[in-house]
């Protein structure tokens, strides 16, 4: 460029260039057009507030959702630089908001941390905006400048005067480029910017949703501290205050924060500059190695264990452990497939001596919830073994299968699995009916005593070591878990049989449960069913009749006519029905109807599994208590 030509002229060329590049290849800087990249734009405006709250100069950030869709984020900040920058002769907002990663070039102090996964800078929200309106409070002035297609309509200018300071952008979604959709969901943005103000505690942030008037507002003091508070809030904790870290080593800042509960689930969450590091990456191994050497440390240290070859392992020390980990780097490097693993190589190190450090000290002056987490190490230690070997017998036995099938199993004769189905049956005495009842060429019956374990809250040692489910794996014959094999299934049918009460719906609900967690196949093979059995009977003379249901009991009456003499019998449970009542109503395949249970939606299962199965026992007792009296809608 020559020294006589005025340099915007070729800056302008350049600008609309680059606008261009955006307009065309969209995925390229926003990852997609699809309702992902559309949401993606909210992320990089608000990053840039973000970065001015980290650089200590802004505390509150709201989000708008407005009715047609456009958005609008306001900070408090110092409001984006408004003066003529002399290379480009322009205002420093203009440059911000037309130039490609422009963003972050005027001073201003410290790193941009959003500048790793995003930060393509807010000059590409403005390319992919039919229009861009950007307010700008600072030096006593409110300063304005208006995009259409990132192209600017006037020169930055002065609409009023404020003592304020701060930023406000609102843009509208190009239809051109988002073709797909340009309707933002509010579920989403809040969830992230719920997860904002957890990573970057002392911030306010705020969304609300002009559309139907929801707004919430987010703010922690205690940041990451109150994040696994709130990951934890439904489970029962070892110690109620989290061990938390924070430190800064070498420009690059750390927080730790966890708390062990009383399950089972390893949760770790990690983040690198605000980005979720689903890959894990150095600041995660850091993290894991400081925790299994402390751990161990401690625990020879303070004799519980003695020798070196009963060392806990990293998993052992990580069961029912809730952690977020979250660093704050100058120059990010995200690697693996999804590019959410953070490769920097010192980051490893100083979170290790960081998190060693204070996780030592809090061992040492918490000693009762150290002997809780140790206990549960040692616990998960010996389960580990425990399970270990009851794989190995599980194996050994299927090499023997037939000699060892159960025995209270009443096995059918037939030995073609096609047509054989298998009876699982509530209770020892309907077990009898059922085996009196049955046709045996292809009926086999298998009765359950009392209630079988709840296999959410168990681990595998004991789930193998439990009668009821040993008789119903072994009976069965495919093996569980990883060595399931579905063309060892002895039967293709295999009906579950209860009782129409709420015990009833509770083991039906904790065999399904079994099922879905060691044995999906066998839904997905559509081998499961759900039995029938009457609610009524209703009898007339020497004529009998069976209902499933109130309104069914109601017509049969109706039909025998108002002035007969009616009988009406409730049946409570199986028991109830001697072995021909239980072959005609629920077992002969002429007459019975059985629901096959289905995994439509795997996710809506896993909630009604998590409903059923959780914590809390309040929705799980509405559930049942619902379900136990309309069994026929009961679908998994
Ligand atoms: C660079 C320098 C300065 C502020 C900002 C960027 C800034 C950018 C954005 C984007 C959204 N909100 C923002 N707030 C601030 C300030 C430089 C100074 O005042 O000395």
């Amino acid at each position: 460029m020559s020294m006589n030509q005025p340099a915007y002229d070729a800056d302008e060329i350049q600008v609309l260039e680059g606008l261009e590049a955006v307009r065309k290849r969209p995925g390229m800087y926003i990852g997609s057009t699809s309702a992902r990249g559309l949401h993606h734009l909210v992320w990089e405006v608000v990053d840039n507030s973000i970065d001015e709250a980290l650089a200590g100069y802004c505390d509150q950030i709201d989000v708008t959702i407005h009715e047609d869709n456009s958005i609008t984020v306001v900070d408090n900040g110092r409001g984006i630089p408004v003066s003529e920058q002399a290379k480009m002769k322009k205002s420093a907002l203009e440059v911000v908001m037309t130039v490609l990663h422009a963003g972050g070039k005027f001073g201003g102090g410290g790193y941009k941390v959003s500048g790793g996964l995003h930060g393509v800078g807010i000059s590409v929200v403005n390319a992919l905006s039919s229009k861009v309106v950007v307010t700008v409070k600072r030096d006593g002035h409110v300063y304005r400048q208006e995009y259409q297609r990132g192209v600017p309509q006037y020169d930055v200018k002065v609409i009023g005067d404020t003592e304020e300071t701060g930023t406000t952008t609102t843009f509208y979604p190009d239809s051109e480029i988002f073709t797909e959709t340009t309707e933002y969901d509010y579920n989403t943005l809040l969830t992230r910017i719920r997860e904002l103000a957890f990573l970057n505690k002392g911030i306010g942030l705020r969304i609300t949703d002009e559309r139907t008037g929801v707004s919430n507002s987010f703010h922690y003091e205690g940041g990451i501290k109150e994040y696994v508070q709130y990951l934890n809030s439904k489970r029962e904790v070892l110690h109620e205050q989290p061990i938390y870290v924070e430190g800064q080593r070498e420009s690059i800042q750390v927080e730790v924060a966890l708390q062990y509960n009383d399950s089972y689930a390893e949760n770790i969450y990690s983040f690198a500059n605000n980005i979720n590091t689903h890959e894990g990456g150095t600041h995660e191994s850091g993290f894991k190695s400081a925790l299994t050497r402390v751990v161990n440390d401690y625990a020879r240290k303070t004799g519980i264990i003695k020798d070196n070859n009963s060392n806990l392992t990293g998993d052992d020390v990580r069961e029912g452990l809730t952690a977020i980990i979250s660093v704050k780097i100058p120059e990010p490097q995200f690697e693996g497939q999804t590019k959410t693993k953070l490769g920097n190589s010192e980051v490893r190190g100083i979170v290790e001596s960081l998190f060693a450090e204070k996780l030592q000290e809090f061992l040492i002056e918490n000693p009762s919830t150290s002997r809780r987490v140790l206990d549960k190490a040692l616990q998960a230690s010996r389960a580990r073994e425990a399970a270990r070997k009851a794989r190995e017998m599980t194996r050994r036995k299927s090499v023997l299968e037939v000699s060892s099938l159960p025995g209270k199993l009443a096995d059918c004769s037939s030995k073609d699995a096609s047509i054989s189905e298998l009876y699982i049956v509530e209770g020892d005495s309907a077990g009898g009916s059922a085996k009196q009842g049955r046709d045996r060429h292809f009926q086999a019956i298998l009765p359950l005593r009392g209630k079988i374990l709840n296999v959410e809250k168990a681990r595998l040692d004991r789930i193998l070591s439990n009668a009821e489910i040993r008789a119903m794996i072994t009976a069965l014959g495919t093996g569980i878990g990883d060595d399931f094999d579905i063309e060892k299934a002895r039967y293709h049918k295999v009906i579950i049989m209860t009782d129409a009460d709420v015990d009833g719906a509770h083991i039906r609900t904790l065999l399904l449960t079994f099922f879905y967690r060691y044995m999906r196949k066998i839904i997905e093979a559509g081998y499961v069913y759900i039995a029938q059995p009457p609610l009524f009977k209703v009898e007339r003379n020497k004529t009998v009749r069976y209902a499933g249901s109130e309104a069914e009991r109601d017509a049969i009456i109706r039909e025998f006519g108002e002035n007969a003499k009616v009988n009406v019998q409730r049946y409570k449970g199986l028991g109830e029905m001697n072995a021909t009542q239980l072959w005609e109503t629920t077992m002969d395949p002429e007459s019975r109807s059985m629901l096959k249970v289905s995994i439509g939606d795997a996710m809506l299962a896993d909630t009604m599994f998590d409903t059923l199965m959780g914590d809390n026992v309040e929705p799980r007792r509405e559930f049942i208590q619902e379900n136990a009296r309309y069994v026929k809608n009961l679908d998994v």
